[in-house]
């Protein structure tokens, strides 16, 4: 399509729409299992589209939002067991987790350029690397998806620039154990960083839904920042994340100054310049929107789905979870037919999952509903019997 030489109609742009995103799925087709986000909550997408121009790259022109940035990080903060942590929100945890490692990096001493975390992290990390040129030192995962702590603390040197802590990994919703990483910052003074971007919005309401939970936030000594995202489990709307610091005096190091803006002085604390106010307030809102309640709600339900799914799809022949459900994270694998072979034939009955290689992964988010999972759960068993023999 070259650049348009006149203006198009409206009729024409909507048309050229309708007809190219009918290919799009949405998450109210009931497809979408494999997605770590979900469908924009009413009452957030209309914040969204009445604050639509604000922009906090710049914000002089926004003391209000930047007001509202402010009560929602420490809000966060208090949910993450430290009401006075400092950050900002991100487009989302892959802009924080990069966010973390510059912040371990402006902290650092000397020349360290050793980052060691789970062989299960999320591959924001490898971007962090390239960008940074740092060296990642991946530890293989226990049986239960859980980074190896003797052999991360076996690998920690005076190159070390810092440890990774996953609340939630991507793949199976495993959650590394943080105070014994924890334990290891703070003997060897190494920064550590745990990257709750899922997880984040499940372990705090866990016990209250019924279900374990683990230490994984400030509340946990040697944690110096925590990637938790809103447009995961927060069930806010894209872009939502966000990068909190134990310190204002930890996020100073990655503060970057701007002297010309509106506001004066002022300075920014993330990768990008221009970004979206309204995500922030849409977020904020609805977070107060649910408020501690509303998440045990979410939790519980999508807890107990996710278990149910994992003792149902156990009791397929070929079919085996790698995992008891930690998380709201389903991870399953075929025991006779290649994983991407099951794969294949999930995607061409339009199934939107997630294949990780070793496992296939589903996503238990609040749009996943029951009647999903049977119809799933049916044509799951269909292809297992004809692939079978
Ligand atoms: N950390 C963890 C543990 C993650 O799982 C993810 C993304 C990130 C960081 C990065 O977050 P952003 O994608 O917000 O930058 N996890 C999902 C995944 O890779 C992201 C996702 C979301 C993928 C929705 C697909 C999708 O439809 O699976």
């Amino acid at each position: 399509m070259p650049f348009p030489k006149k203006p198009f109609p409206k009729a024409k742009i909507n048309r050229i729409l309708k007809k190219e995103l009918r290919r799009d799925l949405s998450f109210r087709s009931g497809k979408i299992i494999g997605s770590m986000c979900s469908d924009p909550p009413a009452f957030c997408a209309r914040i969204f589209r009445r604050y639509i121009e604000k922009n906090l790259g710049d914000p002089g022109l926004c003391p209000g939002t930047a007001e509202i940035e402010r009560r929602a990080v420490e809000m966060l903060g208090s949910l993450l067991g430290n009401p006075s942590a400092a950050g900002v929100f991100t487009t989302g945890g892959t802009e924080a987790n990069i966010l973390a490692l510059l912040t371990a990096k402006k902290l650092s001493a000397s020349n360290q350029r050793e980052v060691i975390l789970s062989d299960c992290a999320h591959f924001s990390f490898r971007k962090a690397a390239e960008m940074m040129d740092l060296k990642l030192i991946f530890i293989p995962h226990k049986e239960d998806f859980s980074i190896d702590v003797e052999a991360a603390a076996a690998a920690i040197s005076e190159n070390t620039l810092a440890l990774i802590g996953i609340a939630g990994t991507t793949g199976t919703g495993a959650v590394d154990d943080i105070p014994a990483l924890g334990a290891l910052a703070e003997k060897h003074g190494v920064y550590l960083h745990t990257d709750a971007a899922f997880g984040g919005f499940v372990l705090p309401f866990l016990e209250k839904a019924g279900f374990p939970s683990k230490p994984f936030d400030f509340s946990v000594p040697g944690v110096s920042s925590v990637t938790i995202d809103p447009h995961k489990m927060g069930r806010g709307l894209t872009p939502g994340g966000c990068i909190l610091y134990r310190s204002a005096e930890i996020a100073g190091r990655v503060a970057f100054p701007v002297s010309y803006l509106s506001g004066g002085e002022t300075e920014h604390l993330t990768l990008v310049g221009t970004r979206s106010g309204a995500a922030v307030l849409a977020n904020w809102a609805q977070i107060l929107r649910l408020g501690e309640s509303g998440y045990i709600k979410i939790v519980r339900k999508s807890m107990s789905l996710a278990r149910s799914l994992a003792g149902r799809l156990d009791r397929i022949d070929g079919i085996r979870c790698v995992k008891e459900p930690q998380l709201n994270v389903v991870a399953f694998c075929s025991t006779k037919i290649a994983n991407e072979i099951l794969s294949e034939r999930l995607r061409a009955k339009g199934w939107a999952i997630s294949f990780f290689g070793e496992y296939l992964r589903i996503v238990i988010m609040p749009h996943v509903t029951e009647k999903t999972v049977r119809r799933f759960l049916k044509d799951l068993q269909k292809i297992t019997e004809t692939e079978n023999g």
